[in-house]
């Protein structure tokens, strides 16, 4: 039997579907699931290729004729809530044309909500983390089977129960073999968010799962909540890898890098021993520094953290279990400014039980913080976590939530809470930014933050700023906002 060929697909529109008129400040980064499966296979000497929707350009008959010249007998797709809808559009023109070929689904938004994926285009589903199932997956193939009861997946003839399976989760991840984006993707054609430094910039995860149980958050669904990691010494290997093909940029997306301040310790004297010339921006809780860390962190090439406070209301935050206060929030910003390291905080507006006056006190707690960036996108509630079924009983949809709820795009509502209007809500989103990105201080942090960014990145930021401020004010004037869920 010839040994089945891969082609795995990032069916995003890119930034544009996502951030809408703030596109322009988003990113379009090589996807670390893809690489993470396609390394699987080939380290078992299965051929995967990777195409990129976005970066690549994709329709569905260039699909078909990639699927039709590569020889190709599986397709998969890693799919998130806003890749949905492409998807299975995708898998449709797939089975009209070519109906042999296998369609298979993977990632976040299939692991969090699976019974979705239950139509008849797509014959197997991947549920939680695919680098081990894609290999007895693809075994089985080579073997002249049909893959069946494999842990983690599910074929379209088995059940599916309503509560979905388990997670299949990878015990050891630093058995893995190691993720080199080079080698999947044209690293030079991607690009990252414009406060960014440097010109090639790669994304790495040196750990998975999360132990905390933020109530709007689906990290912990998708990879659980056991943390697994990479030992200090391989993730620098792969740093070091990279530095040696020229790359020194880069974005750790851990969910939390610092939870472990051992480990995070031992990293940052791993970089500094090996005397890596690098840079590179992190993802944190405010509970999770302290400033002894902030600064070893610091002395390791940290420019920039950004810490998930979601609002600086300690009613919101209990609702959310985020397991701190406002005051740890201004006090753990505070920390990694006095370390001269870039802070930046998101915050979501809009959330259940929340008033007009809690947004604004968190608005104006935000334009008081030493804080150099914040974003304020209106809260998304995500399915397959706890919020999401809270947002039945505390207000209303705004879109159908059965199809999408990928509406983020202009800061345009999703779902709206009992306890304010759409337009309330919409126009305290645009308020928050504004009265942060037009205060003296933000405009200080980010003339000296854009000084050092390519030219090409300083030119992204002044367009998102005219399309944010400028355009998307015009077009919302002539827009009259009401429910397109009937
Ligand atoms: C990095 C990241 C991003 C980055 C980079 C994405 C990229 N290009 O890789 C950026 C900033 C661009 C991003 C954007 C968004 N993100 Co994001 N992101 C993450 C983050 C922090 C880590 C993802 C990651 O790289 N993990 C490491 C890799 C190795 O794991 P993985 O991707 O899960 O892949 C494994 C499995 O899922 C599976 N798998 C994945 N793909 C495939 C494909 C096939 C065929 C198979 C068989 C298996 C398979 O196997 C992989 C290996 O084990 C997660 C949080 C988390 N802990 O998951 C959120 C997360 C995935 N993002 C989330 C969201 C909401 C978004 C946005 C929609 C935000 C927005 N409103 O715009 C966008 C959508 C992007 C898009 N392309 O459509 C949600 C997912 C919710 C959902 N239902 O989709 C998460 C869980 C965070 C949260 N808020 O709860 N994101
Ligand atoms: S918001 Fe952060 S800390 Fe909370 S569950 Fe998600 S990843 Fe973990």
């Amino acid at each position: 039997m010839t040994p089945p060929r891969f082609l795995l697909v990032n069916p995003t529109d890119g930034p544009e579907s996502e951030y809408g008129a703030l596109s322009r400040s988003g990113a379009e980064l090589p996807q670390l699931g893809l690489a993470a499966v396609a390394s699987a296979l080939d380290l078992v000497g299965f051929h995967a290729t990777i195409r990129d929707a976005h970066i690549q350009g994709l329709t569905e008959r260039s699909l078909i004729d990639a699927i039709r010249q590569g020889g190709f007998r599986v397709v998969g797709f890693s799919v998130y809530i806003t890749t949905m809808a492409k998807t299975f559009a995708y898998a449709a023109a797939i089975k009209r044309e070519l109906p042999d070929v296998i369609v298979c689904v993977g990632g976040p938004q299939v692991t969090l909500a699976p019974q979705r994926f239950r139509t008849d285009t797509i014959d197997y589903i991947f549920i939680g983390e695919a680098d081990e199932s894609i290999v007895d997956f693809a075994q089985a193939l080579a073997d002249g089977r049909l893959p069946g009861g494999i842990e983690g997946v599910v074929g379209l003839t088995e059940p599916l129960p309503d509560a979905g399976l388990p997670l299949r989760l990878v015990k050891d991840i630093d058995a893995l073999p190691p993720i080199k984006l080079d080698k999947w993707y044209p690293l030079d054609r991607f690009y990252p968010a414009i406060h960014i430094r440097g010109k090639t910039v790669v994304n790495v995860v040196s750990a998975r799962g999360c132990p905390y149980k933020c109530t709007f958050c689906a990290a912990a669904e998708v990879n659980g909540r056991r943390v697994r990691t990479l030992s200090p010494a391989t993730f620098v290997d792969l740093l070091g890898y990279y530095a040696s093909i020229g790359i020194s940029s880069f974005i750790f997306y851990d969910d939390t890098f610092s939870l472990n301040r051992k480990r995070t310790l031992e990293i940052c004297r791993e970089i500094m021993t090996r005397n890596l010339k690098i840079e590179w921006k992190c993802f944190s809780r405010v509970d999770a520094v302290d400033p002894e860390l902030l600064e070893r962190m610091r002395d390791a090439g940290c420019y920039c953290i950004t810490f998930g406070c979601e609002s600086l209301n300690d009613k919101t935050l209990s609702l959310l279990k985020k397991g701190f206060t406002v005051q740890q929030c201004i006090d753990g910003i505070a920390q990694a400014t006095d370390a001269g390291i870039i802070t930046c905080a998101s915050f979501m507006i809009g959330l259940p039980g929340e008033t007009e006056a809690d947004l604004r006190s968190t608005i104006r707690a935000a334009a008081a913080s030493s804080l150099s960036q914040a974003l304020f996108p209106v809260f998304e509630p995500y399915e397959g976590t706890p919020i999401y079924d809270l947002c039945h009983t505390t207000g209303k949809w705004i879109v159908d939530p059965r199809y999408r709820n990928n509406l983020l795009q202009n800061q345009e509502s999703v779902w709206v809470p009992d306890t304010m209007s759409r337009e309330t809500v919409e126009s305290l989103a645009q308020e928050a930014f504004s009265t942060f990105y037009l205060r003296p201080h933000t405009i200080g942090v980010m003339s000296r933050l854009v000084w050092p960014l390519p030219i090409e990145r300083k030119i992204r930021l002044v367009r998102a700023g005219f399309d944010y401020f400028v355009m998307n004010r015009l077009g919302r004037k002539n827009k009259a906002a009401g429910s397109r869920y009937r």
